[in-house]
């Protein structure tokens, strides 16, 4: 790994060249070594360490994580027999941790015929003593047609409630319990949220849709969790966002970090919608209970012109509230950048990135903050650290005794004077643009810098995390990149450079950085992740502000002991039989580009 600061002056600034152009980079680290098995199927050199993944084939969207007697518990679309989309199941996964996990029978399978193509996305509520539903859309034939599938709502709760890992799962006979309505295409209606209570006692909740071109979040009201009655306007809608697959909505403390319980409203509290379509959008807004309407703070940021929650590969996520650390926790899926060839040959596709806190930013109240999960730190192993380097003007640093493919960095960066620094108007849409046309090897005035990461030996494969200051039309700025153009040689892979921005405050003088480096054996998948501190000199949320690199181990055969008993497995269905593997554990880690 190695340090740089590619160029520190302009031709601008070249007149000052005499002054020493100097920028103290100050950070120390920390390697670790973790320990964790890698599944036997169905190619060990190709997982990776940390994120969450399924034993083999293929996965998609986060669905239903929840925390139940002392578990977290979290499903996902998977389909059981290829490394491609189709026959889409829940898989289903336990842990202790959100880090080590134990797969579990897969929980729903298409077996009914308002879901006899696929079991999609959905959400889990926990709904009078803290009991368990999930809610999923169901991929039907009801129309009798092949070419018009439809998509309806369905309910499935625990066979046994006395069971903490919740291994059987069984459909409401009132399935489906929501079709789609009048003037709502049929194909275009799904994915339900996590239920919430009103103050009159009735549950809510929403459904992804779409009319003509608006997206919108059809609002569902029920007083008992099985009948549903379609409220007469949408929870929200806007214009030329097309279909919002996979909403969520959920309160916000606006005083605190900790989460809330999705039915938590009134005062001190905001709420967010997010909506994916392309990409993961959110809004924050006031949600008013009585007559269920919901602004946005600014109709500026609304929901698919405003905010994103990532400014990298991040989509169809899902949040929940672990009421075991007063926190609300996201998960999002990400998928690699090869294609469906390299997912067939390597026998799976997909990561679901690490899970991170969410919590409203009070200085804005208008975004939200997010961070890896503490539990990270278990993972810590060893630690290296360099302190006060100084970083001129083209000079390169490599960090010595790091050899990883798993690291936790954090480093600050002191910056020079910002006066200097060069005109660039940078906004959310242009940003991920301005970092492919202004790459990491080129002179700006304050920056780049960053990380040359996964390097290899000659550097010909190396991706870089950079950032650099900017003064653009509103003020200070911190163009944010994450430029995987020379991450591989291989040539038919998507080398997107990504990039987004934060605001800097004129009397901030350092930027700190963390930078979560994942890489699978297999070289030519790399990613490398990123989160900014906030950057005003706020410290970040993370206990420990050291600045570290951390660097678990790939050994094999090393794992802790499962925290609970995992015995055998009786399937019902013969066909989902072979589709997992008992005591296994997988730890993961984050692939996420994040911002903010
Ligand atoms: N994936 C699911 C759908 C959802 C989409 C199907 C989003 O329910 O709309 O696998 O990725």
């Amino acid at each position: 790994m190695q340090l740089f600061p590619s160029a520190l002056c302009s031709d601008q600034s070249r007149a000052n060249m005499a002054l020493p152009f100097l920028c103290l980079i100050c950070f120390s680290v920390l390697y670790y070594f973790l320990f964790f098995t890698v599944p036997s199927k169905p190619h060990n050199v190709q997982r990776v360490a940390f994120h969450f993944q399924p034993i083999k084939n293929w996965m998609n969207d986060p669905n239903g994580p929840m925390l139940y007697k002392g578990y977290y518990h979290f499903f996902y679309q998977w389909n059981p027999y290829a490394a491609v989309w189709g026959n889409i199941t829940w898989g289903h996964a336990v842990s202790k941790d959100l880090i080590r996990w134990h797969h579990l029978e897969v929980a729903l399978i298409p077996n009914q015929w308002y879901d006899l193509y696929g079991c999609w996305s959905g959400s889990a509520t926990l709904v009078e003593e803290g009991k368990p539903i999930i809610t999923y859309t169901g991929w039907s034939n009801a129309s009798h047609s092949e070419d018009h599938k439809v998509q309806m709502q369905a309910l499935a709760m625990p066979a046994d409630y006395g069971d903490p890992l919740l291994r059987k799962w069984v459909k409401a006979p009132g399935n489906p319990i929501i079709t789609a309505p009048q003037g709502i295409d049929s194909n275009f209606f799904r994915d339900p949220t996590t239920a919430w209570k009103g103050a009159d006692g009735k549950w809510r909740m929403l459904v992804g849709s779409k009319e003509n071109m608006t997206g919108m979040a059809l609002l569902y009201r029920s007083p008992d969790f099985l009948n549903w009655r379609k409220a007469i306007t949408p929870l929200h809608s806007v214009n030329g966002t097309g279909m919002w697959e996979c909403p969520d909505f959920y309160p916000v403390s606006i005083s605190d970090t900790y989460g809330l319980n999705t039915s938590a409203y009134g005062q001190g509290v905001m709420h967010v919608l997010k909506v994916s379509f392309v990409h993961d959008y959110y809004t924050v807004g006031t949600y008013i209970t009585s007559n269920d309407t919901f602004l946005p703070v600014q109709s500026n940021l609304d929901v698919g012109i405003g905010l994103r929650y990532d400014y990298g590969k991040y989509y169809a996520s899902k949040s929940f509230f672990d009421a075991n650390k007063n926190r609300r926790i996201l998960f999002g899926w990400v998928n690699e950048s090869d294609g469906e060839a390299a997912d067939i040959s390597k026998g799976w596709a997909s990561v679901q990135a690490f899970p991170r806190k969410v919590w409203l930013d009070k200085e804005t109240n208008c975004s939200l903050l997010h961070w890896p999960i503490e539990e990270l730190e278990s993972l810590h192993r060893s630690k290296v650290t360099l302190d006060s380097v100084s970083l001129w003007k083209g000079s390169v640093t490599v960090v010595e005794g790091i050899k990883g493919a798993q690291l936790d960095v954090e480093a600050t960066f002191d910056l020079p004077e910002i006066n200097d620094a060069e005109i660039m108007d940078v906004s959310a849409e242009n940003a991920q643009l301005m970092c492919s046309e202004k790459g990491a090897s080129r002179n700006g005035v304050i920056g780049p810098f960053g990380f040359l990461v996964l390097a290899t030996d000659d550097e010909m494969e190396h991706t870089a995390i950079f950032f650099v200051v900017v003064n653009s039309k509103d003020g200070w700025k911190v163009l944010v990149c994450s430029d995987q153009s020379r991450s591989s040689l291989a040539t038919n892979l998507d080398k997107t450079t990504y990039g987004s921005f934060s605001n800097l405050s004129g009397s901030q003088t350092s930027v700190s950085v963390r930078i979560l480096v994942i890489q699978e054996a297999n070289q030519a998948k790399n990613m490398a992740n990123y989160y900014f501190d906030k950057l005003n000199g706020t410290p970040p949320p993370s206990p420990n502000r050291a600045r570290t690199i951390y660097y678990p181990d790939q050994s094999e055969g090393t794992s802790p002991p499962p925290t609970h008993a995992i015995t055998s497995h009786v399937s019902s269905d013969r066909n989902y039989d072979e589709f997992y593997y008992q005591e296994h554990i997988i730890c993961w880690c984050n692939s996420c580009y994040g911002t903010y």
